[in-house]
């Protein structure tokens, strides 16, 4: 019999669990931080208080998928005929297993996802019942929100579902929601920018194939988009979309209620919506360069004139990571090959030039290197999709495999409810000897 992601994945959960269960028993009590008062009032930075074996971030490499940098999982995981960029359902199995499938094992998680894809009418009704002049976050939210009453997970807990199966559960609502979300979004894309013209979605194509289908783009669009869902897929626990994702499903709250709460912190600028910002950015630079490539000098003045106004630069600068962003480097690379004379690459390529030295010089953003989104729109605007409102979809569908990977291995692992506890600054003032008790 062929072994199925299910059976396999159950099979790594047993062999894990006495790994988590000797940790607690046997060493729970030993230390692995300590806390400064600025961690607790600067949003947490740096203190490790998260686990998960699916993707870790190095502050000088950047990430890695189960141990392996996005390079060697770009070159490792099977492809289509003819494509340079691998199956995403791959990347599923590989960020759930920490094993890389070969042909037959990715074709029958494209096979299960194919079968899962049909959105039910309802989801469409909620979607075209938003106004145009919505943003499309917060229709993709709602739509994948409105998903809650299929869940899998919530019937089988009303009637006594056992805690080690959980994650059963919990898997089948994370591969239906996933098979469904390239639709979703290709039909907010339709309604808000193509006037409702939808194309339908072809059962015999991968995930990142039929994505561009659905767009309504040629290739080598296809490997845009299963680039861009891999790369965007994890960033370890601890960034906002991700932690969000985690600390909703810690209460037992289904895949849809948690991948619609980390859509919602995926669509602050500061997170995810820096990749429409940077589009926003370079429109301006555009439009007052009347559509001429600005001079270094140029560009160095828009970049201080946005610094000046008490403004970011979008896409530069991240929490952890202290070089560029690999995710950056990936998507620049694919750009010199497919675009290397694209005005808008020019642009941004050039803000690789300039930025760096000039945020030093401002001497506040701990990194100055770009990150993910300072690239991830350029590709898209090239191969036409130039509503930069709906980039940060894109890198919705993507988190939400690496989050639905994470959710199911809390629920396997049987994490509890996420509950930390908060001090008043009176207590803080007492305990670094401003105040007296
Ligand atoms: N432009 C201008 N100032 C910056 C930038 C930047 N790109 N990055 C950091 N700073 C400032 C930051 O606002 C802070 O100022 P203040 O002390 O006045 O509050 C100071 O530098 C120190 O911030 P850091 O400790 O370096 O960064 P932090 O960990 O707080 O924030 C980001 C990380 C990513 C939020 C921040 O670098 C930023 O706002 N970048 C621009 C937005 C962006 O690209 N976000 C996307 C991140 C990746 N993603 O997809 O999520
Ligand atoms: C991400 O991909 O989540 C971002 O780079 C932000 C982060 O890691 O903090």
């Amino acid at each position: 019999m062929r072994e199925t992601l299910k059976l396999k994945l159950s099979k790594k959960i047993d062999e894990h669990r006495p790994r988590t269960e000797r940790l607690l028993k046997e060493y729970g009590d030993v230390q692995v931080d300590s806390v400064t008062v600025s961690q607790i009032i600067g949003g947490m930075r740096g203190i490790k208080s998260l686990v998960t074996d699916i993707s870790y971030l190095d502050p000088e490499e950047g990430i890695r998928y189960r141990g392996y940098t996005l390079d060697e999982v770009i070159k490792n995981l099977p492809k289509a005929k003819g494509a340079e960029m691998p199956f995403v359902e791959g990347l599923f199995y590989l960020l759930l297993t920490g094993d890389f499938p070969n042909e037959d094992e990715v074709m029958q998680v494209v096979e299960q996802f194919n079968k899962r894809r049909i959105v039910p009418r309802y989801v469409y009704d909620v979607i075209d019942s938003f106004p145009s002049s919505s943003h499309p976050m917060a229709i993709f939210s709602t739509a994948i929100l409105t998903l809650n009453r299929e869940s899998a997970f919530n019937r089988q807990y009303k009637t006594g579902l056992k805690k080690e199966d959980y994650w059963e559960a919990t898997y089948e609502d994370a591969l239906n929601l996933l098979a469904k979300l390239p639709e979703i979004a290709a039909y907010i894309y339709n309604k808000l920018y193509r006037k409702g013209d939808r194309i339908q979605s072809d059962p015999n194509l991968d995930m990142g194939a039929d994505f561009a289908h659905m767009m309504g783009i040629d290739k080598p669009y296809d490997d845009v988009s299963r680039l861009h869902f891999i790369i965007h897929s994890d960033h370890e626990s601890g960034n906002v979309s991700a932690h969000t994702g985690h600390l909703v499903a810690s209460s037992l709250s289904d895949i849809y209620l948690s991948i619609s709460a980390m859509i919602n912190g995926l669509a602050g600028p500061l997170h995810g919506l820096a990749n429409q910002e940077v589009l926003r950015w370079l429109q301006d630079v555009m439009d007052k360069m009347d559509n001429k490539i600005p001079t270094e000098d140029e560009m160095k003045q828009f970049v201080w004139d946005t610094l000046n106004s008490g403004q970011v630069i979008p896409g530069f600068g991240h929490a952890v990571l202290r070089k560029t962003d690999p995710r950056y480097m990936l998507q620049r690379e694919f750009s010199k090959k497919h675009l290397p004379d694209d005005p808008i690459f020019k642009y941004a390529d050039l803000l690789y030039k300039v930025v760096p030295p000039i945020l030093q010089e401002h001497g506040k953003a701990k990194n100055p290197w770009p990150n993910v989104d300072a690239q991830s729109g350029v590709i898209q605007w090239h191969y036409g999709v130039k509503d930069y409102d709906f980039y940060t979809v894109l890198f919705g569908i993507g988190r939400s495999i690496g989050i639905c990977a994470n959710i199911i291995w809390d629920r396997a692992l049987g994490y509890p409810l996420e509950r930390p506890k908060s001090v008043t600054t009176d207590m803080l003032e007492e305990m670094v000897g401003i105040k007296k008790k």
